[in-house]
């Protein structure tokens, strides 16, 4: 009997979108349809399949692991094929699992529940328990050689305390905060936005230049060892706790249990939970605890028959979009929001969703009254997925992008190289007040007490310009200031006051230059020890920094050869604004005595009388170093309170842990560096 031609053409529309589709996700790192669409088009590919296995072909997408190799990275063959999980999407489908796998041993079973990170899969291999080689998946068999990029990423070990012959596998991640403070920043700078974290991590891992990677904070959670025999452990619960004692960083966020009926309600205890997680997951993967049951069990071409993964369901919500707002930001950069219809979406409501750039609009051929779906990105970040086509008026135009800065009026320009619209007038108001916020934020002036209402009243008032000018207020000045009494406006004389003896990297990112962040702000004040030094150096010599590339060297260049720079420069120096950089240098470092010289401190829990920041910044000046994961490597956790895995892999590994009152006391006994 021949198949219905109707069901061969559907299966041929199936394999060309798929493959499409997974060629946007796994090589190019930029999908354009929801897991979610792509999941329930691969479930009608398999259920076609297996009601016509003549219809199965070799190169079926079915058949395959999934993630070719396409970029320029050397290749790796693995040496035991990297295979890739089947799916579940509802309660049956795990009893169905559950089924299979008691048919094959029995009833003595027990899972090991883990979360499903939604990163890049990563195979390291140690020999003599040195790290020899790090990869991608790519198609199971071949993947690429990322080992340099790797090796910049904090928590992966360089060497192990045993020297085993090792391959361990894990998820290469970005955190939620990670991603969405990396997007503010490209979409400032007018480059494109990342589509999740996934994509970030895979974007930030999958590319020749590894300065790239060590700024992009990536995290790993190591899940599995090639071979388990090396570890000689019998379950996956005891292997996972090898790998902690190893150093490696494993989720302790997982579960033995006893039944599927367990696994189901850790289950939904997550699929609410994981949007307080500070990282994404797309579900839970389900596996045999015992490893002799696994081998029983044992393998499909592309997935163990032991292990299923979990899919949450697709987070999305229909809405009807009324309006799109056009904002400048500080680089002059316009950035459009869509102005919805509100909806509950992951537990909030939400009624405006950044469109990111005009490209995008135009990509997507959003338009006003557009019915569409929306989704978080990074479960934060609302976004149009997709346009509802089908619910489209017939009145329906295209959307007509702005031509005029929508606060001063100049023309917009679009920039080659870039896919936003910018505003190219500097003195443009809406930029200058997004420069003011900038500088008196924590990560650069840290100016208590002037918010953006406050910053807007005096630049409305002429009481300021430029950022200088904040140094130039007087108490007269603020009492003019609505909602400002003596008090206040005492509170923020002093915090002003403060600020000038901020050392100078705290300046320079508060200036707001393109692509200069705090950390490049800190390498470069370090380095140079002082503004005029700084403002004398060529972008060769600044390129000449580690870490330090061209288009941040060209900026810098750029930026202080502006005459009006070298203005605001002088009025700083007349105003008594330090300009000097107080932090530790390699020579003042030496004079330091402190419990944290040349110590790895992790700080976890709530602090209380110092932010993160403070403190961290405190130890690095009294010359330790402070890392975000605990390992072997950890010389001191210091745990505020409701501190959680961290602190418990601290006293697993017997390392110093103290409170938040013993550092202080630490600090505050340490030689001053001045
Ligand atoms: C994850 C994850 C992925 C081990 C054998 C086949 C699948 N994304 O978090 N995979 C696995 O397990 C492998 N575990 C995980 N936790």
């Amino acid at each position: 009997m021949t198949v219905d031609r109707e069901i061969q053409k559907r299966v041929q529309t199936l394999h060309g979108l798929l493959n499409q589709w997974a060629s946007e996700y796994y090589e190019k790192d930029q999908p354009t349809v929801q897991d979610s669409e792509y999941d329930r088009h691969y479930a009608e590919l398999l259920e076609l399949e297996s009601l016509y296995p003549e219809l199965v072909t070799e190169d079926s997408i079915t058949q395959r692991v999934g993630g070719e190799t396409s970029s320029e990275l050397k290749k790796v063959t693995h040496t035991i094929p990297m295979l890739s999980l089947g799916n579940a999407f509802n309660q049956a489908d795990l009893i169905r699992f559950d089924e299979r796998v008691k048919k094959i041993v029995g009833h003595s079973l027990t899972y090991m529940v883990e979360l499903k990170i939604d990163g890049l899969a990563i195979n390291l291999r140690y020999v003599n328990g040195k790290l020899m080689q790090g990869s991608t998946r790519g198609d199971g068999t071949v993947g690429e050689d990322i080992t340099t990029n790797l090796k910049t990423i904090k928590d992966i070990p360089h060497q192990l305390p045993e020297p085993l012959n090792l391959e361990v596998r894990g998820e290469c991640y970005m955190s939620k905060q990670s991603f969405v403070t990396l997007n503010e920043t490209r979409e400032q700078d007018g480059e494109n936005v990342f589509a999740n974290p996934r994509n970030a991590a895979a974007g930030s891992l999958r590319q020749l230049n590894a300065d790239v990677t060590a700024k992009r904070n990536l995290s790993t959670f190591i899940y599995t060892v090639a071979q388990p025999e090396v570890l000689g452990m019998a379950t996956q619960e005891k292997a996972l706790h090898r790998l902690d004692d190893l150093g490696f960083h494993t989720n302790h966020e997982r579960k033995l249990c006893a039944n599927i009926s367990e696994v189901w309600d850790y289950i939904c205890y997550f699929t609410d939970k994981r949007h307080d997680l500070p990282y994404e997951i797309d579900g839970i993967v389900i596996k045999v605890n015992d490893f002799k049951q696994q081998n029983e069990i044992g393998f499909t071409v592309k997935a163990p028959r032991w292990a299923i993964a979990y899919k949450f369901p697709a987070e999305e919500a229909e809405t009807t979009i009324r309006s799109i707002e056009w904002t400048v930001g500080r680089t002059g950069v316009v950035t459009p929001t869509a102005v919805m219809d509100p909806v509950l979406l992951a537990g909030t409501t939400v009624s405006r969703a950044s469109l990111h750039n005009t490209d995008l609009i135009q990509e997507k051929d959003i338009r006003l009254e557009d019915v569409v779906m929306i989704h978080k990105a990074g479960d934060i970040i609302p976004e149009v997925t997709r346009v509802l086509v089908e619910k489209r008026t017939a009145t329906s135009e295209p959307y007509q992008m702005p031509s005029l800065c929508p606060t001063c009026q100049s023309a917009l320009e679009k920039i080659e190289s870039e896919v936003a619209l910018r505003c190219m007038n500097p003195m443009c108001p809406a930029q200058i007040k997004e420069g003011l916020n900038h500088f008196v934020s924590r990560q650069a002036m840290n100016i208590d007490g002037l918010g953006p209402k406050l910053l807007e009243q005096m630049y409305e008032r002429d009481l300021i310009r430029n950022v200088a000018d904040l140094y130039r207020l007087t108490e007269e000045e603020l009492l003019m200031l609505d909602k400002v009494k003596e008090k206040s406006a005492n509170n923020i004389l002093r915090a002003i006051e403060v600020s000038k003896e901020n050392s100078v990297e705290k300046l320079i990112f508060g200036l707001g230059i393109n692509h200069v962040g705090a950390k490049a702000a800190k390498i470069i004040s370090a380095h140079f020890g002082n503004i005029d030094q700084i403002m004398a150096a060529t972008k060769e010599e600044l390129n000449e920094i580690e870490t330090i590339g061209p288009i941040i060297a060209d900026s810098l260049e750029k930026y202080f050869e502006k005459i009006e720079t070298q203005q605001l420069i002088q009025s700083f120096k007349e105003l008594n604004v330090n300009l000097t950089y107080l932090g530790v240098t390699s020579a003042t470092l030496e004079s330091v005595e402190s419990p944290f010289k040349d110590k790895t401190v992790v700080l976890t829990g709530k602090l209380y009388d110092y932010t993160r920041t403070e403190a961290k910044e405190k130890i690095e000046r009294l010359g330790g170093k402070v890392t975000g994961s605990v390992s072997q490597k950890t010389d001191i956790v210091v745990a505020g309170e409701e501190a959680g895995s961290k602190l418990a892999k601290a006293e697993k590994l017997g390392i110093l842990v103290w409170n938040e009152k013993q550092m202080i006391t630490a600090i505050e006994n340490s030689s001053k560096v001045e």
